[in-house]
């Protein structure tokens, strides 16, 4: 029985030390050490031995189990170790390689021209005021003077929600809001930017949803002339130095007089181009004196206090600006049109 332990110790520590993965070195010990192993199979045979036999054979027998399991483990863990090395090999990381370019993204055109005439206005003492889009019936018409029947609400045909809720066609409500705010004191100074809404059929230069920038100062003795210089400096500030600009009559509910700005045309120089329509000129803005009638309902006296409002489509000042043809382009998220003017 020795010589048998002696000899299954042999050649399990030599398959042991042959062998060269994980599974073979499991297989070995089971069939070593396993419960049907054949260091078992052998000790099952210890009730043969006589009594003096019995320790002797059994001390050898754990002897050299413990020298199998330890061979065992010692092995295992240099496999282990062998596997490790080579998977770090295998996963190497060439951090010399050059990296992966991100996306860096930019502000939209249209944010750009916004926050252009934002900080003009402001460098003017101008306070940036915000509404609902979601507007009453009120403010965003009667108290702008155009009470319910009004004919020229056909000019703004909205998206009504209810009857007194409309998505708002203009950024003119901040004006009545803002004064209503001031309590009958002035000055008023605000710009207000944000998105608007009407029933327009979509084409090249109009939109169902569009953006306004609206400006209102009202004070003591604000004349038309402040009107001029105000818009005669944002027209040059965006178009530079050399434009000049016109203002026609026209007719806003809310203004008295009303005027609509044109700016002199850069590309012919006020000589006529297809650009200009061969006038010399490009209409950009709305503007008049804020009516008494507006006045009054926002609680200011209009014997007091007189003032002055614009409103203008930062598309379209876009578009000028730099030669779109189609205000679509704004809105469709097509990366190659907007990341042109990343920088701008
Ligand atoms: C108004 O909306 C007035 N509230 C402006 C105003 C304010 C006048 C204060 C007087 C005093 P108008 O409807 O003309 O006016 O629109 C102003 C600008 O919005 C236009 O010059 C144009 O640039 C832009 N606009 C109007 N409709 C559309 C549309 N469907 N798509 C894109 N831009 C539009």
């Amino acid at each position: 029985m020795k010589e048998r332990l002696q000899s299954i110790k042999e050649e399990a520590l030599q398959q042991i030390e042959d062998v060269k993965d994980s599974k073979t070195l499991q297989d070995l010990r089971v069939k070593y050490l396993g419960k049907k192993g054949q260091i078992t199979e052998v000790l099952k045979g210890m009730g043969n031995l006589s009594k003096e036999e019995r320790p002797v054979i059994g001390q050898l027998a754990n002897e050299i189990r413990d020298a199998i399991t330890e061979a065992l483990d010692t092995k295992q863990e240099t496999l282990e170790q062998a596997a490790l090395q080579q998977q770090l090999k295998e996963e190497t990381v060439d951090v010399t390689l050059p990296g992966k370019p991100s996306q860096v993204g930019g502000s939209h055109l249209l944010m750009n021209v916004i926050r252009d005439i934002e900080d003009l206005f402001t460098g003017m003492g101008y306070e940036i005021a915000e509404g609902p889009e979601v507007e009453t019936d009120y403010y965003n018409f009667e108290a702008l003077n155009l009470p319910k029947g009004h004919p020229a609400r056909d000019m703004q045909d909205s998206f009504y929600i209810t009857e007194e809720l409309l998505m708002r066609t203009h950024t003119s409500p901040v004006q009545a809001r803002t004064m209503n705010k001031h309590e009958g004191r002035g000055p008023v100074k605000i710009i207000c930017p944000g998105k608007v809404y009407r029933r327009d059929t979509d084409d090249a230069t109009h939109s169902h949803q569009f953006t306004q920038i609206e400006g209102l100062y009202v004070d003591e003795n604000i004349r038309m002339s402040d009107l001029k210089g105000t818009l005669n400096t944002l027209a040059k500030h965006l178009f530079g130095e050399d434009r000049h600009i016109r203002l026609r009559p026209s007719y806003f509910p809310f203004t008295e007089p009303s005027v609509e700005m044109d700016i002199s045309c850069k590309v012919c120089n006020g000589h006529g181009c297809s650009v200009c329509k061969h006038t010399g000129w490009i209409e950009m803005l709305g503007a008049g004196l804020v009516h008494p009638n507006v006045l009054e309902m926002a609680g200011f006296d209009s014997e007091k206090y007189s003032g002055f409002a614009f409103g203008m489509g930062p598309e379209r000042i876009a578009m000028l600006k730099h030669g779109i043809e189609d205000i679509r382009h704004f809105y469709t998220n097509d990366v190659r049109f907007l990341k042109q003017f990343h920088q701008v």
